[in-house]
């Protein structure tokens, strides 16, 4: 389903007189309003296709109601997203759950939508049926010779797909590691892993690049071969220009500060993009905001501040990707949340003085630069976004228009009620 013009026209209408009060309160305040709304409309953020049905945790699988089951339908999903908030306009595949049938149908369908296709990412944790060799020992990182060519193909594989698609970049997230002690061979598995790795990057077209996401724990749970941004960071420089390493907010130990991490990336020219979600202990795949907002907004400060040193594109210049998957809310209303929380954030970092911080922190006066982070933080930003957003053409209120329209309902009575997506 699609929502009609009309529909998202009625909805503001009514809550036009509101928002235009609240609008003028806050941009009264605000010098350079109009340069902050802008870069808010730019922002996209990519909607990850296995974020769409409602997964599970590995007790458990519970059916969504009228779940995408096919890939258009993910699509048509994201499509949906993009019209009620005008920044969700891109969707990341994962290879073998996404396999286009038809590219040339399905990037007609995505024009259609709006939507273009951000990363793609490759499947070597999970066996899949027929397949010669099995990943129970790693991919990549593989003693046996066979399985780590058999990765190395999946993801040259997974190139060809994004190239038919018109994806730019490949990220590749790796179980590979080990559970006890005296399992494998750290220094074995990090070779073998950057020979592979080089044979994929070998592979790259020309315009693309390669994200090598890293992930403390998880399945592996005495080491990970690529475990922290320390390790990402060896591979993608041993790898050249076009390896970049990815951050995914769940991904660290408890209390790392990956606002620190992502600083030092950023500077250092080798961060290439975000996977967004919120935890409280692990790799939990949260809402993006609902555990740590400050933490959110502290990375998107360093985000900011770390661009403009470099004079970077704020909406292009890194890939902006949420990696989430739920059992317990409406997917598409916590996707709405999602990148409702990354906004807030990012508005919020717009709105710090950098000027003013620096001079703080050359003084080191220490109360001050607390004051002015925590100022732009506690500033209500919804209304700029909500303005962004009208003059878009999307929904003043995205969540309220999903339940006035009764969005699922209708989703269920085109799918059914047990549809089930591919993916996690
Ligand atoms: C991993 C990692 C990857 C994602 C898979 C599904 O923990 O975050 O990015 O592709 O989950
Ligand atoms: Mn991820
Ligand atoms: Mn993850």
């Amino acid at each position: 389903m699609l929502l009609t013009k009309t529909q998202i026209e009625q909805h503001n209408d009514a809550l036009l007189t509101q928002h235009q009060r609240n609008f003028e309160f806050i941009s009264g305040n605000i010098p350079g309003i109009e340069g902050v709304i802008k870069k808010l409309t730019d922002f996209q953020v990519a909607i990850p296709s296995w974020a769409l049905g409602n997964g599970g945790t590995r007790f458990g699988r519970f059916a969504g109601r009228g779940a995408p089951s096919t890939l258009e339908q993910k699509l048509e999903d994201v499509g949906l997203l993009h019209q009620f908030n005008r920044s969700s306009g891109a969707i990341s595949l994962h290879i073998p759950w996404d396999i286009p049938k038809d590219a040339t149908a399905l990037k007609q369908l995505a024009t259609q939508l709006d939507l273009k296709f951000d990363a793609m990412n490759s499947n070597t944790f999970q066996d899949q049926p027929g397949q010669a060799h099995s990943y129970k020992y790693g991919s990549l990182q593989h003693t046996d010779k066979a399985v780590r060519k058999q990765a190395i193909e999946h993801n040259i594989e997974v190139i060809k797909y994004g190239q038919e698609l018109g994806s730019a970049a490949l990220t590749i997230w790796l179980a590979d590691g080990s559970c006890f002690p005296g399992q494998l061979s750290f220094r074995k598995a990090f070779n073998n892993t950057l020979e592979s790795l080089g044979e994929i990057y070998n592979a790259l077209p020309e315009q693309w690049k390669v994200f090598v996401e890293y992930k403390a724990f998880e399945p592996n749970f005495y080491s990970t071969t690529v475990g922290d941004w320390g390790q990402s960071f060896l591979f993608a420089s041993k790898l050249g220009e076009k390896a970049y390493t990815l951050v995914d907010l769940g991904h660290h130990l408890t209390n790392a500060n990956i606002e620190q991490i992502v600083a030092l990336l950023l500077n250092e020219k080798k961060l290439g993009g975000f996977h967004f979600n919120d935890s409280k202990y692990g790799d939990d795949d949260l809402t993006v905001g609902s555990i740590k907002p400050y933490q959110l907004f502290l990375i998107f400060k360093e985000l900011v501040d770390g661009m403009d040193a470099r004079g970077m594109n704020h909406a292009t210049g890194l890939g902006w990707m949420i990696d989430a998957s739920h059992i317990v809310k409406d997917p598409l209303e916590d996707l709405l949340q999602s990148v409702e929380a990354i906004k807030i954030a990012y508005a919020q970092a717009l709105l710090v003085d950098a000027a003013q911080l620096e001079t703080a922190q050359e003084n080191n006066d220490v109360t001050l630069a607390q004051e002015l982070l925590q100022g732009a933080y506690r500033t209500d930003v919804r209304p700029i976004l909500a303005e962004a957003r009208l003059r878009a053409g999307a929904a003043l209120d995205p969540i309220a228009l999903f339940r006035q329209l009764k969005v699922r309902d209708q989703l269920v009575n085109e799918r059914g009620e047990n549809a089930v997506a591919t993916g996690l």
